[in-house]
């Protein structure tokens, strides 16, 4: 027997554990008890970074990711997909349901249906506001989303800011719910889900929904997550490099220092860019870590249930 666990990120992650709370505290699975967590955030117009209530690209389309995984050979994920609210569930179906990894846009929209999940319009007032301001924004001068920069910069090639939604790193910008949690079994499991970032060009899929980059989960050597600008993450493989590291000895500290320390050498750090990372191992043993300030973990377990400011900055 283990004692449980849920993690997830930002401030938002409170309400998503205590919903994956409930499953592991009924000894729940932790699969079912990362999609849950996904699918309170997922549903809730409030956050504006993932599911319903997203903030559309640079088009006034919104577009969602997501993955789950609980081994290497226990993975789905579905990208771009414009007529569904949750996009982890319909990621659990691909791994459950198919032969394949993922499914990307009509595709995955298509297949959604014929699971029986019900078409809804992703798009709320709220997000039509803000992405109404940050087009005025963005005409008037003002700072460009980076998703919708098409020049490249700097020894890295990322995009220069992070996505401008309520502000770069304080947390109004909650951003993409990434969930890890360990069962009463001692199973773990991982989710992300994003509505990736504000105005980014249409067509364009970060890390999130991508096994390896977003998330990953090795049953004996440990899970990481990963939120923040996905085009960082995506250089380095940076999930899979955080496990690898701790099927090589790291701790969950050490590895995702590593991952952060090869981003920071990677690109041209801007000031708007932010990654944070949390790391798992199958003994419960967790670490978390952000490339600059302003990023928090949400911790629940049978004696504790608090949000998490992470301390432990990779900066210059
Ligand atoms: C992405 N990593 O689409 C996501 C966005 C995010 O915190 O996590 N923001 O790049």
């Amino acid at each position: 027997m283990s004692s449980p666990i849920i993690l997830a990120t930002w401030s938002f992650g409170t309400i998503a554990n205590a919903e994956g709370w409930n499953t592991l505290a009924e000894k729940g699975s932790a699969l079912d008890a990362v999609e849950r967590a996904s699918i309170a955030i997922e549903a809730d117009p409030q956050v504006n970074s993932v599911g319903f209530g997203g903030i559309p690209d640079r088009d006034g389309r919104v577009s969602l990711d997501g993955c789950i995984m609980t081994s290497p050979a226990q993975r789905g994920a579905v990208c771009f997909v414009r007529h569904h609210i949750h996009p982890v569930s319909i990621a659990r179906r691909v791994m459950e349901q198919t032969p394949h990894v993922m499914l990307a846009g009509q595709g995955a929209d298509e297949f959604a249906d014929a699971q029986g999940f019900l078409r809804a319009d992703l798009l709320t007032d709220e997000a039509t506001a803000r992405w109404e301001a940050l087009k005025s924004e963005q005409a008037a001068g003002g700072t460009t989303p980076q998703a919708n920069r098409e020049e490249q910069t700097g020894k890295g090639n990322a995009p220069k800011n992070m996505p401008s939604r309520n502000g770069p790193h304080d947390e109004p910008s909650h951003d993409t719910v990434s969930i890890l949690a360990i069962d009463a079994e001692g199973t773990l499991a991982g989710a992300c889900s994003t509505s990736g970032l504000a105005l980014k060009i249409p067509g364009r899929v970060g890390d999130s929904p991508i096994i390896g980059q977003g998330l990953y989960v090795h049953p004996d050597h440990g899970a990481a997550v990963a939120t923040g600008t996905g085009e960082l993450v995506m250089g380095v493989c940076g999930t899979f490099l955080a496990v690898e590291s701790m099927r090589n000895g790291a701790t969950p500290a050490e590895a995702i220092h590593l991952v952060l320390q090869r981003i920071r050498e990677s690109y041209d750090i801007q000031p708007d860019h932010q990654v944070g990372m949390i790391a798992l191992s199958p003994q419960g043993e967790w670490a978390h870590a952000a490339l600059v300030e302003g990023y928090r973990t949400a911790v629940r377990t049978a004696d504790r249930d608090e949000l998490v400011e992470c301390e432990t900055l990779i900066s210059d």
